[in-house]
């Protein structure tokens, strides 16, 4: 298997997924700063010039985070990484899809790079707080699901993986402070071999 990733970007929660499943993979770079997602190269493995993806051994070709996670863990099924029931399971996916589409696309995107959405010259600031307000009310929402569990599901599961980049993006990329239980989240993260082997193989550590 591969996996397209750039360093820190949200593709660094399937690298840790990798990591955590233990089954050997290869690293392909593809550096969002330098405009590597535009080259003739990546866009004939995906169109839709984004990482994560990745590259199954049989060839084929899966994109979007959640539908990553959700292949890994069913293909891994040794690692107990989703719950088997349906409530678990969905519940697992809906906040897969809360983190990924609400908290990554619609808040930490437009905090990052708000020209990505101004429409005004000079209109940044007011989309960076809109991200902003985004975020932290994501956060606000996701706090009690975690409660004082150690992980977002209860065990350990690819909605950590999730959860995780976000954490990690609030503390290394900008001012906001998470609550009390996620900091803890991301400290225990922290602590996790597959973890610290991914934040130094993207170094990041
Ligand atoms: N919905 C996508 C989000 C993927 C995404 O937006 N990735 C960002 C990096 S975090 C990206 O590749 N952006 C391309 C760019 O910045 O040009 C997913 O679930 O995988």
């Amino acid at each position: 298997m591969k996996l397209f990733y750039s360093p820190n970007a949200c593709s660094l929660g399937i690298h840790i997924l990798l990591r955590e499943i233990g089954q050997p993979f290869e690293l392909v770079k593809t550096d969002l700063h330098q405009g590597a997602q535009h080259t003739p190269e990546f866009l004939a493995v995906n169109p839709k010039a984004k990482v994560p993806v990745l590259q199954r051994d049989d060839g084929g070709i899966l994109t979007e985070f959640p539908a990553i996670a959700f292949y890994l863990a069913r293909t891994n099924p040794q690692m107990h990484l989703l719950p088997t029931d349906l409530e678990g399971e969905v519940r697992a996916l809906e906040r897969l899809d809360y983190m990924v589409a609400t908290i990554h696309m619609r808040g930490f995107t437009r905090l990052l790079r708000p020209s990505l959405f101004s429409t005004t010259p000079g209109d940044e600031d007011k989309v960076r707080q809109v991200g902003r307000d985004i975020v932290l009310q994501g956060f606000a929402n996701l706090a009690p699901l975690l409660g004082d569990n150690p992980y977002i599901m209860g065990d350990f599961s690819v909605v950590d993986c999730a959860l995780f980049y976000l954490e990690f993006w609030a503390r290394t990329r900008t001012d906001i402070t998470v609550p009390e239980h996620l900091d803890a989240h991301l400290n225990r993260m922290l602590t996790r071999p597959a973890v610290q082997q991914a934040l130094a193989a993207e170094g990041l550590a």
